[in-house]
């Protein structure tokens, strides 16, 4: 009895879920993952605790996801809150043993990062910040060795602004070693797991005003320089927040990917969402115009041989990091954004479309077509 109940309810279950049909005709609802793979692509999202503590979230990676990226569990001041002694690998841990569960390719975000250091770190010397340095490396790489695909090893190395020369984003690192760091980062990512894809991951590149220029630049004499001294430099990561407020230029941002996957040979979209918060309240223009930046930019960055990722910055508008801004009052709205592909209540949107025509284009093509590759 047991079993004709539980097939039932399991059947009943699968009926009412929302992603089963699609809204519209009652069509099967196509998968963003297997699409993607097949324009020689891996799609996936970033996340966090929500995976875990909501169910009808989890089913969705389930059905599009075939890579998850670490969302905050994996970052400096969450592994390590309180003191040098004290790791926190709980929320990690259960992370990355769940990509693997799930046989998703687990990407680990963001190993080496200026911004948000915790208080005790701010307080050492830059002999003891440099030890921590190595240490952290050598112990969180070694630890899931193997077991990561690859690793944002340096994330968001230029920050302008902060006027440092070369435009380096300020922080411990830079501090204890000058730009150095990312070089020292990589080589010692590389010993303690041989086997990961090991990427720099930055932000603003398609942004064309003088901070995405600067950052541009920036990263092109950055690459130049971990190539020229042998860094173990294996891809690139573009986080595409995109900014429709903003001045951007999607072909030329399409270039600079064309000169830099020439030398990296790796390219991956890390972190695509778009900010609704210039757009009109009305949900319906919103909602299109949204999908309209994802389908300009896509168009153009697919056409990249070498961009072989597209990631989301987790997956439905209310787990976005934008809805977190909203609430503190920190965009021009404080309306609930909606800058990714599915709404809060797990229904796709047309920005899923957008996505999915997009991968759809690419498939088609001979070229890019590069397949080999999309698994990890
Ligand atoms: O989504 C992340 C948010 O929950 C964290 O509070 C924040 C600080 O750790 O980082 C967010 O993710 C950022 C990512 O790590 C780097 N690129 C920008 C992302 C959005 O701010």
């Amino acid at each position: 009895m047991s079993m004709r109940l539980s097939r039932r309810k399991t059947l009943g279950l699968l009926a009412a879920a929302p992603l089963a049909m699609s809204p519209a005709a009652a069509r099967p609802l196509a998968a963003l993952g297997p699409a993607a793979a097949r324009a020689g692509l891996i799609y996936g999202a970033s996340a966090s605790r929500a995976l875990f503590d909501d169910a009808a979230y989890r089913t969705l990676y389930l059905r599009h996801c075939r890579a998850i990226t670490s969302d905050v569990d994996l970052k400096f001041d969450w592994l390590r809150p309180h003191g040098p002694a004290r790791w926190e690998w709980g929320p990690a841990d259960r992370l990355v043993a769940f990509a693997e569960r799930t046989g998703m390719a687990f990407r680990g975000h963001a190993l080496i990062w200026n911004e948000n250091p915790p208080g005790w770190l701010k307080r050492l010397s830059l002999a003891e910040i440099r030890r921590v340095f190595d240490e952290h490396i050598d112990t969180v790489v070694g630890r899931y060795a193997g077991r990561v695909a690859v690793w944002d090893v340096v994330n968001e190395p230029f920050w302008p602004g902060h006027g440092r020369p070369g435009g380096y984003r300020d922080g411990p690192w830079l501090a204890a070693f000058g730009p150095s760091y990312v070089a020292r980062a990589l080589k010692r990512a590389r010993a303690a797991d041989p086997k990961a894809v090991l990427a720099v991951n930055e932000a603003h590149c398609e942004r064309d005003d003088a901070v995405g220029r600067a950052i541009r630049k920036g990263m092109r004499r950055l690459v130049d320089g971990l190539l020229e001294a042998g860094a173990p430099l294996d891809a690139l990561g573009f986080q595409g927040h995109l900014q429709p407020q903003l001045p951007y230029d999607d072909a030329r941002f399409a270039g600079f990917l064309h000169e830099l996957g020439a030398k990296v040979g790796r390219l991956d979209i890390t972190e695509l969402d778009v900010n609704d918060e210039s757009f009109p309240d009305d949900v319906k223009r919103r909602d299109a115009l949204v999908a309209r930046r994802y389908r300009d930019f896509l168009t153009h960055v697919l056409r990249v041989k070498q961009v072989r990722a597209v990631i989301n910055w987790q997956l439905a508008d209310h787990y976005s990091w934008y809805a977190g801004l909203a609430r503190n009052g920190e965009l021009r709205t404080r309306r609930p954004p909606r800058p990714l592909p599915f709404d809060a209540a797990y229904q796709p949107k047309p920005a899923f479309g957008a996505l999915l025509a997009a991968f759809e284009a690419r498939s088609r093509k001979p070229e890019p077509g590069n397949r080999k590759g999309a698994n990890r």
